[in-house]
């Protein structure tokens, strides 16, 4: 199998694209850091890439180039995989490896090591798809990328500027164009027309809410979504807020679902009365949280827990209306999950939840055990994923009345309004606003499903993340020694008191978590802990949360 990597152009290339001082480490959603540290990184992500696609037969591989949440200055990669999933976990650590290899000489030898231990026959071809968001520092972090994917001689397509949902649809229908699993045409347009198409489905008939106000962090889900306002003409109407591209310091800066998630409040450019309905999506469009003001001017977040909860619930009563019995419906969440939203699911809706660690890539895994599995992170990252199986029996059933048959239209637009591949803030919001019109609910009366624990998130700024060492789905520390012992001895000291710490991913902070009967309750508890770690190893910078 050995055709050979040529190490001349494998030198070339890689000469112009030296590793800086710096230990990379591929995060919750691959590399993520200040764009200025990624050249080599993403260079040497093509050629993973191109080593992924050649182990798989010369299956497609997409290469994302964003940082989604994170302050314009940062930028990263993320891998998907053919299906459109997140790369596969083994090769995290090949990509990490191959990141930290010091010479060139060292990256030939890193190549090699895969090649033999994961037996990659080099004369496979390579098929590699990319795109990026809006940041500045894409253009150049594409030009690495395609050094590195000339390394291996991959065939390559570049889509531009894209959210990153849909990459990965592009990647699942390329791999599956002419085949029975089919997704849609492999085409931006075609990802427009087959949302589009199933929301009207979906809509048909019923009266219309108010319009959405949309909050987009000035990112790419502000160009992408005007475009898609094309294909849902009059069956969407939406007005858009924080739309500014141009101004790239203005991206995720105090608005999108990250800030509006963690802060509890509305993002700056939205003004909100107690009769609108808004949401936000992050920097990449694959997150949405909702929110709305009460008659007495609190604001009120529906998050990713509060989505699955009613998505669960709609799916639920659907396939009963469907007079189907034979499909189960899960739910998988993280740590982050509200206390109340789990409690809500197994005791009202009655159904299994399953909770794992940080990062889509784990909950996608954990759902696709169910024959219709919801998964979504409190931040807003989910979507719904059915099995074959579930689509079989939705497609082959007819129902025996009007209102069953009904039911099964629904349901199959469901299935093809929902990016089965990744979480996406377009498809979420479709799913959300199909239910609400559906139900002609406004937010509040999808609020009253149940009340949230009061929470809170914060970060904490310590000197070296990666002694933060968690166990059972991230909810206890096993390292530092002696610090969750500590934790526990607080948290038994609030009423509902619950409270974890890691290390994030994706930012160079530890993440506080706490949640108690009350608000006052909740602050003090989540203070406490997280002056706790920063006592614990504090760099000098940073504050101590308070
Ligand atoms: C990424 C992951 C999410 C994760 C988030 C935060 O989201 O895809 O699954 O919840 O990072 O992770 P961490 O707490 O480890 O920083 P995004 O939207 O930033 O790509």
């Amino acid at each position: 199998n050995m055709a050979s990597v040529n190490v001349l152009s494998l030198n070339t290339l890689s000469d112009l694209h030296p590793k800086p001082d710096t230990t990379f480490t591929y995060g919750t959603a691959g590399f993520r850091m200040k764009a200025d540290l990624l050249d080599s990184v993403i260079f040497r992500t093509g050629i993973i890439a191109a080593l992924r696609s050649k182990k798989l037969g010369g299956k497609v591989i997409g290469v994302m180039i964003t940082a989604s949440h994170n302050p314009a200055a940062d930028n990263g990669v993320k891998l998907v995989d053919p299906m459109g999933e997140m790369l596969e976990g083994s090769w995290e650590a090949h990509a990490t490896a191959l990141s930290n290899a010091q010479t060139n000489e060292q990256v030939l030898d890193y190549i090699h090591v895969m090649v033999s231990s994961l037996k990659i026959d080099l004369t496979n071809p390579a098929n590699v798809v990319y795109g990026r968001d809006t940041r500045p520092s894409g253009e150049a972090l594409v030009s690495a990328l395609e050094d590195g994917l000339k390394v291996l001689g991959a065939q390559s397509t570049d889509y531009g500027i894209l959210t990153t949902p849909q990459l990965h649809y592009l990647t699942r229908c390329l791999n599956t164009v002419n085949t029975p699993e089919s997704y849609g045409e492999p085409t931006v347009e075609g990802y427009y027309k087959k949302l589009a198409a199933a929301y009207k489905v979906l809509v048909e008939g019923k009266p219309k809410l108010s319009p959405v106000i949309l909050d987009c962090a000035n990112g790419v889900g502000a160009p992408k979504f005007k475009e898609f306002m094309n294909f849902l003409g009059d069956s969407f109407a939406v007005k858009i807020v924080n739309d500014d591209i141009e101004n790239s310091s203005k991206l995720n800066l105090n608005s999108g679902a990250d800030f509006v998630k963690t802060g509890q409040r509305a993002p700056v450019g939205l003004k909100m009365t107690p009769q609108d309905r808004c949401a936000s999506f992050d920097g990449d469009a694959d997150r949405i949280v909702y929110y709305y003001m009460d008659e007495d001017n609190t604001f009120k977040l529906l998050d990713g827990d509060k989505i699955a909860g009613l998505a669960a619930m709609f799916i639920i009563d659907l396939v009963k209306a469907a007079g189907i019995d034979n499909i189960s419906v899960g739910v998988v969440q993280t740590a982050y999950a509200n206390g109340a939203s789990t409690q809500y699911l197994r005791n009202t809706l009655n159904v299994p939840v399953s909770c794992v660690s940080t990062g889509v890539k784990h909950l996608h895994h954990e759902a696709l055990k169910y024959d219709v599995g919801v998964y979504f992170e409190a931040n807003g990252h989910g979507t719904v994923v059915f099995s074959p199986t579930a689509l079989k029996t939705i497609y082959s059933t007819e129902g025996s009345s009007p209102a069953q048959a009904s039911a099964v239209r629904s349901l199959r637009a469901l299935s093809e309004v929902i990016n089965q591949t990744v979480g996406d803030a377009f498809s979420d919001l479709l799913l959300v606003e199909t239910i609400l019109t559906q139900r002609q609910w406004t937010p509040k009366i999808w609020d009253q499903a149940y009340s949230d624990l009061p929470n809170r998130l914060v970060k904490v700024v310590v000197k070296e993340r990666s002694i933060f060492k968690t166990v059972d789905a991230e909810r206890k520390l096993v390292e530092p020694a002696g610090l969750q012992d500590a934790i526990d001895a607080i948290v038994l000291k609030f009423r509902d008191g619950r409270s974890f710490v890691r290390p994030s991913g994706t930012e160079d902070v530890v993440r506080v978590y706490a949640e108690a009967a009350t608000r006052p309750e909740t602050d003090e508890l989540a203070f406490r802990i997280g002056g706790l770690v920063f006592d614990f190893n504090s760099n000098g910078s940073g504050t101590r949360p308070r």
